[in-house]
């Protein structure tokens, strides 16, 4: 068993120092929560359940095409990554799962990276695909698509890239493939919208076929980049209409940053629940593009509405499958850690406001077209500090009352720039 990474004695000794201020919020919070008929320990039962998986390549430092600026002491391969991922997951207790990316992540021994993540306490959550990238001595090249290419033999080169993921994820226990493509055009006339689309499906229906029985596989949409003038799978739309025609197997995964500024996000979630094909999600936050930046840092009210349509669909029975949560960041400017640990919380936060919207009450608003009312009964949810509650569930599962405070304490990062000698990584790039 590797040994923890931050050292459990600070993290109790820590915790103990800010008890007697988290039994007193306590008491606050459920006083409040009382006064609006919810049980306090209820409530943390079904907020303990909360879990969102960690993106490996979220671990290092992001970058921009103009510029990736590295930390010292970032993880320089799925090791080391791993090991990244493991301090956030135990201080959070939140994350217990990694999302890979291959072939990044690639290893000669893959069940020995099994091995090594479940030492960490972490399972693995759905695999990613990658043909936006060219890899060194690949055959065939990207540079004008992948599974939509114009020429069979591009396609079938990516089509077994993705069932390469698939057997490697079914050798991790994963049970899901998140398939992006980067594909599209940058000029009117460049591509036929209508016979890429046919190639998708076509190369998709191969990697449908090759999914193992118990599997899934999540169709990614993006509006553009890199592909800037029309991209094959662009929105919601698209990605639905494909994942009706290749079978049950297939649903759409929905990256916040993924969509014009302006998008009802909230809205698209709702349909995709009404219709069974709600994959999952990556989390994320933007303000302009695909930013790829901390959840719920800039839109904390909209991650919040996306949350209480997730809840109002649980609370309805409406999943045949839970959703899955997934985080997809890039940071640029941060510690990755810290930034994964606050993310982490933030999207837990936006879990538990949302229980706490009074559903009946909301009902009859909207019955009677209280505009107001109902609105209000939504931000009441999501004005209410349930901090003290994250921090009980940290501190009772073995994590942290203060995990940013004792991740810096820990020194932890210090201690990797000793450990891991840059091996000069990328000088741009989002990895
Ligand atoms: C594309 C995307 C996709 C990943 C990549 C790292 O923008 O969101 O999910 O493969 O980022
Ligand atoms: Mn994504």
């Amino acid at each position: 068993m590797p040994p923890s990474a931050i050292d459990p004695g600070l993290i109790g000794s820590e915790n103990e120092r800010r008890r007697p201020e988290l039994e007193a919020d306590l008491e606050h919070l459920e006083r409040v929560l009382a006064r609006r008929g919810v049980q306090l320990d209820e409530l943390a039962q079904r907020a303990a359940r909360f879990a969102v998986a960690i993106p490996t390549w979220g671990v290092g430092r992001g970058g921009t095409r103009f510029a990736r600026f590295p930390l010292a002491g970032e993880p320089r391969d799925v090791l080391e990554k791993l090991a990244d991922c493991a301090v956030v997951q135990q201080l959070v207790r939140c994350t217990p799962r990694v999302s890979p990316h291959f072939p990044w992540d690639a290893v000669a021994d893959v069940e020995g990276l099994r091995r090594v993540a479940s030492e960490h306490g972490l399972g693995f959550d759905a695999v990613n695909s990658n043909t936006f990238q060219d890899q060194p001595g690949q055959p065939h090249s990207y540079a004008y698509g992948s599974l939509t290419h114009t020429d069979a033999a591009v396609r079938a080169q990516a089509v077994a890239h993705n069932i390469e993921c698939i057997e490697l994820g079914r050798r991790l226990g994963a049970k899901a493939l998140t398939v992006w493509i980067a594909d599209g055009a940058n000029f009117p006339g460049q591509q036929d919208l209508c016979a890429a689309f046919e190639r998708y499906l076509e190369s998709m229906a191969a990697i449908y076929a090759a999914l193992p029985e118990d599997w899934s596989v999540f169709l990614e949409h993006k509006l553009y980049e890199p592909a800037l003038y029309a991209t094959v799978i662009a929105d919601w739309g698209s990605s639905y209409m494909a994942a009706c025609e290749l079978g049950s197997k297939a649903r759409c995964l929905v990256d916040l940053g993924h969509h014009a500024p302006t998008t009802n996000i909230e809205m698209i979630v709702a349909r995709l629940i009404r219709a069974g094909k709600l994959a999952g999600f990556h989390f994320n936050d933007s303000k302009y593009g695909d930013d790829d930046l901390d959840s719920g840092s800039i839109a904390p009210f909209q991650l919040f509405l996306v949350f209480n349509e997730l809840v109002a669909a649980e609370q309805r029975g409406a999943f045949d499958l839970a959703p899955a949560y997934l985080m997809d960041q890039s940071h640029n400017v941060t510690d990755p850690i810290e930034s994964l640990m606050t993310s982490a919380t933030a999207l837990q936060r936006a879990y538990v406001q949302a229980l706490l919207v009074d559903r009946e009450q909301l009902d009859e608003a909207q019955e009677r077209n209280d505009a107001l009312g109902a609105a209000e009964l939504l931000r009441a949810a999501f004005r209410t500090d349930v901090e003290p509650l994250l921090a009980q569930l940290r501190a009772r599962a073995g994590g942290a009352i203060d995990p940013l405070a004792i991740y810096r304490r820990s020194g932890y990062r210090a201690r990797k720039a000793e450990e891991r000698p840059a091996r000069g990584g990328s000088q741009a790039g989002i990895v």
